[in-house]
């Protein structure tokens, strides 16, 4: 599960990236200070399964599980990208493995579409060129040496396996393409298909296949103005500066702070300096106005929203919800929503899916199929000829 940060240059993607995952990664106010990706470890929030089963587990938190995602931090995009101003578009091949993207928006307006300091920058134009700029990406892959490779479709290929084999490895399914050729009006014939017919197809592919999530960004020096179009564009309030000082000041033993959470401990309010009790302060207002930082909440959404993942907990024991060592629930695994029991089965090792017999639904206790589909939460046991 790949979650890719888009936006322009100096937007706060690498602060978001470096507040989610804890990972180092240079933050500077001017653009194209990312050159070339970062990639980090970031989690997602669920409530453990071991509560409902009254299993005593050792890996979640209190009860609320960890589920880990990766992270892709790329450079900024500039209007034109596709046409190789700024940086290019050779780091939108960095996005290609990402499921969904989240576009970090510098919604205070303080810095225009190239990154640069201004002083008044409509954020709203940031939402509409980045996507323009992945619609434009998108179809340029599908329209490459279009006049002689759509021979094959015309010679008898199915169109949605020909258009699956160009956009490989860009996490995009046959059903998500062959869903995008339903919505999209398209001539009959491919060989008359325009680059205008290819980017309509592209901006369908993209809603379905490529979903992006707006973080409204730097929501604490924002007006309120600007904070309200982007809300209205879907945005969520987001401060990924906040996020990362109150990650570090938790790392540091400064405060106690939850994933998410709504507030912090200050854990020896003693040991602070002028300069940390103010920023602390600034924190905490905000805190009471946003409720969060929003950091965590984008990340859910793309996961659980957007992607419409489940949760899914393999064992061995299917008395102790345990694998072989005795490690109670000892993986959590996130599956599309209408996952079978095989899906997970093939999740686990292609071997254990190829040798799949039956799986057994710990909770009831019951044998399900191989077309069973599991639902948010399931705990399964897989009888596997290689198990
Ligand atoms: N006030 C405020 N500043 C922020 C926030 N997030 C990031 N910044 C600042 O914005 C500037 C740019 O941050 P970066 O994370 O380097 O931005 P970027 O999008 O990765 O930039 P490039 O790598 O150049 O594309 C830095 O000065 C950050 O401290 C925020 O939520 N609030
Ligand atoms: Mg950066």
């Amino acid at each position: 599960m790949k979650v890719g940060l888009v936006g322009k240059p100096n937007a706060g993607k690498s602060t978001f990236f470096s507040a989610a995952t804890q990972a180092p990664a240079q933050i500077g106010d001017y653009p194209f200070t990312t050159i070339n990706a970062n990639k980090g470890i970031s989690h997602v929030t669920s409530p453990c399964a071991c509560k409902s089963l009254n299993a005593d587990c050792s890996n979640c938190d209190d009860g609320t599980r960890l589920i880990p995602i990766e992270l892709i931090d790329v450079a900024g995009l500039v209007p034109g990208a596709h046409e190789g101003k700024g940086m290019g578009n050779q780091f939108l091949d960095d996005l290609r493995q990402a499921s969904v993207l989240i576009q970090i928006v510098d919604t205070s307006g303080t810095t225009d579409l190239e990154g640069n300091i201004s002083s008044n920058s409509p954020p709203e134009k940031e939402v509409e060129f980045l996507e323009n700029e992945i619609h434009h990406w998108i179809s340029s892959i599908l329209m490459r040496n279009w006049a002689r490779t759509s021979r094959s479709v015309e010679a008898g290929e199915k169109l949605e396996d020909f258009l699956s084999d160009r956009l490989a490895g860009l996490q995009i399914t046959l059903a998500q393409i062959t869903t995008a050729l339903r919505q999209t009006d398209l001539p009959a014939s491919v060989h008359s298909w325009t680059d205008e017919h290819a980017l309509s197809l592209a901006k369908n592919i993209q809603k379905i296949g490529k979903p992006i999530i707006i973080a409204a960004n730097k929501a604490d020096i924002s007006s309120d103005s600007n904070l309200e179009t982007l809300k209205s564009l879907g945005g969520i309030p987001t401060a990924s500066d906040l996020e990362l000082a109150l990650r570090n000041a938790h790392n540091s033993g400064v405060i106690k702070y939850g994933l998410g959470s709504s507030k912090f401990e200050v854990l020896f309010p003693d040991k602070l300096n002028q300069q940390q009790i103010a920023a602390l302060g600034k924190i905490s207002d905000y805190l009471t106005k946003f409720n969060s930082t929003g950091v965590q909440i984008c990340i859910e959404d793309a996961v659980f929203n957007k992607l419409d993942l489940i949760t899914a907990y393999p064992v061995e024991d299917e008395t102790h919800y345990a694998d072989g060592q005795g490690t109670v629930l000892p993986d959590c695994y996130l599956l599309p929503r209408n996952s079978t029991a095989l899906d997970l089965a093939y999740k686990v090792h292609t071997d254990i899916g190829d040798g799949f017999i039956r799986a057994i639904d710990c909770k009831t206790k019951m044998v399900i199929g191989k077309d069973s589909e599991l639902k948010d939460g399931d705990v399964v046991k897989i009888v596997s000829q290689k198990s």
